[in-house]
């Protein structure tokens, strides 16, 4: 990726999941120096602070529906839209970096590029689909509803975050390196234009050259290209600070050709890094490969 201005944003989502932790994400990531890293690149670094994940909401009318914490979620994401659409439009040619904080953050990350960009491209990397819709979701947990969310299915105060809705067209979507879905998501998948690679099929077709093809369509017809990568993408033995690991992922060495191919193409604006879960993390090793993997992306 070629030197450029970053804006960095934290955001301090914990309730999208089961485990909570991963709200102390962004402070940690930074504790290990990830600002002087990417400085250390070249790139001149906008640190913008953190969006709070947790509110006092009990004085907020809405139903809390059948989705667990969804007025703090909603919250959130409300502050992260907004966030994201004032960074692009004051700085429509910096790199949008934006660190988790769990995957419900990509919502609100998701409505604020779709009111800023034009026609959005997204390439999703995780071992979840994260398309689980209120009726199909065994859990409730919102960090598995997000891209359903994004692409127009789900609670329609959610999807409403943005002025558009769906945020993006399904099919400039690409999912890479799903193998935990729940039964009925995967109706949901099958019925949807979603591109989806499960991690066994994107090993055969080849990690890099996949992603690779990916991106090239989406620059084609999109006009802002967005990474949303869940660490979970990575084999949980190697990432055992986070929230939902699942085993035969990729491994760090993967992951980082992945990210540094994504990187070098040079079309991509933005990206997010999510579900790393500090409290689980007691030798930091889960933390320093979190930094890695930014780095490998970012890296000139
Ligand atoms: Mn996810």
């Amino acid at each position: 990726m070629q030197t450029r201005p970053i804006q960095l944003l934290g955001v301090q989502a914990g309730t999208g999941g089961r485990v909570p932790g991963a709200q102390d994400g962004p402070w940690v990531l930074r504790e290990r120096g990830l600002v002087e890293r990417l400085a250390a690149f070249g790139h001149a670094v906008e640190d913008l602070g953190d969006i709070p994940g947790v509110y006092e909401t009990t004085g907020a009318v809405g139903p809390a529906g059948g989705l667990n914490n969804l007025r703090v979620i909603l919250q959130c994401n409300r502050h992260t839209h907004a966030c994201v659409l004032g960074s692009m439009r004051r700085r429509p040619q910096a790199f949008m970096l934006i660190v988790g904080g769990d995957h419900s953050l990509a919502i609100g990350t998701l409505a604020g590029l779709a009111d800023s960009c034009g026609r959005l491209g997204l390439i999703w990397i995780d071992a979840h689909a994260d398309f689980n819709t209120p009726a199909t979701s065994p859990s409730g947990n919102i960090h598995g509803m997000s891209l359903a969310v994004a692409c127009g299915n789900g609670h329609r105060d959610l999807r409403h975050i943005a002025g558009r809705d769906p945020m993006v067209r399904e099919d400039d979507v690409f999912l890479f390196g799903v193998r935990d879905v729940d039964p009925d998501e995967r109706e949901n998948l099958r019925g949807s234009g979603v591109n989806v690679s499960g991690l066994s099929e994107w090993r055969r077709a080849g990690f890099a050259a996949a992603v690779s093809a990916a991106c090239e369509q989406l620059e084609q017809r999109c006009d802002h290209i967005h990474l949303s990568f869940d660490i979970d993408a990575l084999d949980a033995k190697f990432v055992p600070a986070t929230g939902t690991p699942v085993a035969d992922g990729l491994t760090p060495e993967e992951a980082m050709e992945v990210l540094a191919t994504i990187g070098r193409r040079g079309r991509i604006a933005s990206a997010e890094f999510v579900e790393y879960n500090p409290i689980l993390d007691a030798d930091g090793q889960t933390g320093e490969l979190t930094v890695r993997l930014i780095e490998s992306l970012m890296r000139p």
